[in-house]
């Protein structure tokens, strides 16, 4: 029979997975993990005859032979975890070896000798959600903190971990729930009529729905911004000193400067963290009608990476105004979010054209990239365009993946029409249907409803090992 990759460990759910978990090549310590009725039996291949059992949650020193030739693998510390207590709530064996790949390719191969599988990626997370060990928001969140960028991305996913998405669903959940029973009695006792005192409660109840919501809706732009970070992008005449900021805020001087106008050709890119968010900063040619066939490739690329930009910095140099090349640059890059950045102030005073030119807006920062003065008030500016609220990300849980998100915006698309529905009386049945999808697609997010296919797409994305 065919079997879709994806559900491919769907099918095979009672036999025995085996896998590195470490990650690979040489290091201190090389972790096998092994889940499945038959860790234990197979674990005790490897140990001597007359060594001792396993005891649940008891790390023991032990050595590892080879099964058929019986000479010595490795000294490994190895640890038991009994069904259902353990990470997949199956029996659980982890051989904690030295961090040798022959020494781990040498116990795998006869693990699989034996009898055991090589785990999917992703397969010990979803035996584990499978298990009801983990929710769904809680294993991708697995995921999260293998990836996490940045410390401020760590404590999201950790937080994802704890289970604390799921558990800030419930309250919105169960409102949602108690309203639906109250719309579907009176669907099926037309005598029990709302009266308009508990019409109104609806009304309330409905819209403080719709708001917590919303709120989670809107929560992603933060969310995905700690987890994907921004991408912020220098632009502006040539020799305004792009390079030169671009090296003061990596703090290294990873751009080439020099006072030849046109001297940065090629787009160049570096990641840092700022305030916990990670940014890719872009440094790029300088903008001017050019004849030099080199000069003009960079151009056309530094246009390109505008397009692809979250932030851009205008540079302008103080104490000269603004050229026709840089009026044309601002006109080009109105519609995207931009910070004005006056650089040179050690030598030039900021022009009144300026100032008052983006007064109203109030983003403009003046920095000399030459002795450092302002770039921490860039950092800063920086990091206000990029969130208003930076304090959510410290004090409230976040949605940070397209899944999430997708299923929070269907779920309040979803209530909005149930609102509608009411406020102009479209039938109490067309309010239940929309409030029942609202909340399937909220049981979607932690995975109390969800497709076979939407499974093998989540841990697909994992590792192997996890
Ligand atoms: N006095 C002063 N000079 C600066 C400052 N920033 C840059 N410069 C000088 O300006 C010149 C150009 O600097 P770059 O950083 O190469 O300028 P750029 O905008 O990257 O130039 P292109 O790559 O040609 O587009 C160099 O000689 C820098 O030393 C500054 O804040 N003050
Ligand atoms: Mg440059």
């Amino acid at each position: 029979m065919f079997i879709p990759q994806f559900l491919h460990f769907i099918v095979l759910i009672n036999d025995t997975i085996v896998a590195v978990s470490t990650p690979p090549g040489r290091g201190g310590i090389g972790v096998i993990r092994i889940s499945g009725e038959n860790s234990v039996s197979l674990a005790r291949c490897l140990f001597a005859q007359t060594d001792s059992s396993l005891v649940h949650a008891r790390a023991s020193l032990r050595n590892l032979y080879h099964p058929r030739e019986k000479f010595l693998i490795d000294q490994a510390v190895v640890t038991y975890f009994q069904s259902p207590q353990s990470f997949t709530g199956e029996d659980v064996v982890e051989l904690s070896c030295h961090g040798s790949p022959v020494v781990l390719t040498c116990l795998i191969d006869e693990l699989l000798n034996l009898g055991a599988r090589s785990a999917e990626p992703g397969e010990f997370s979803f035996r584990a959600f499978i298990n009801g060990k983990l929710d769904l928001s809680q294993a991708e969140a697995i995921n999260d903190i293998i990836d996490a960028k940045t410390f401020a991305g760590m404590r999201q996913a950790a937080r994802q971990i704890s289970g604390e998405l799921s558990f800030s669903l419930f309250p919105i959940k169960g409102d949602l729930l108690d309203l639906i029973v109250l719309f579907e009695s009176s669907i099926e006792f037309v005598e029990d009529d709302l009266d308009n005192l508990e019409s109104l409660k609806i009304q309330q109840l409905l819209s403080r729905l719709i708001l917590s919501v919303e709120a989670f809706t809107n929560s992603y732009h933060t969310g995905k911004l700690l987890k994907n970070g921004v991408t912020v992008t220098l632009a502006g005449y040539p020799n305004v000193g792009k390079s030169s900021i671009f090296n003061s805020l990596l703090g290294s001087e990873r751009a080439i400067v020099t006072h030849v106008p046109g001297t940065t050709r090629d787009l160049i890119s570096e990641t840092f963290s700022l305030d916990g968010i990670p940014v890719t900063l872009v440094d790029t040619a300088g903008i001017r009608e050019s004849l030099d066939i080199v000069e003009s490739l960079g151009i056309e690329r530094t246009r390109r990476a505008f397009v692809d930009t979250d932030i851009l910095l205008i540079v302008l140099e103080a104490g000269k105004s603004i050229s026709d090349d840089e009026e044309n640059l601002l006109r080009e890059v109105a519609g995207i979010p931009h910070c004005i950045v006056i650089n040179k102030i050690d030598v030039g005073e900021n022009s009144r054209e300026i100032c008052s030119r983006f007064e109203e807006t109030g983003n403009i920062v003046e920095v000399s990239a030459l002795t450092n003065y302002g770039i921490n008030k860039l950092k800063q500016a920086i990091i206000q365009q990029v969130t208003t609220d930076l304090r959510l990300s410290q004090s409230e849980v976040l949605i940070t993946n397209a899944r999430q998100h997708d299923l929070m915006r269907r779920s309040f698309d979803y209530l909005r029409h149930a609102q509608v529905s009411l406020t102009e009386h479209l039938g109490d049945e067309i309010v239940v249907i929309n409030l029942q999808n609202a909340l399937k697609c909220l049981d979607e997010m932690t995975g109390a409803t969800t497709v076979e296919e939407m499974l093998g797409e989540i841990f697909s994305k994992f590792c192997i090992g996890k």
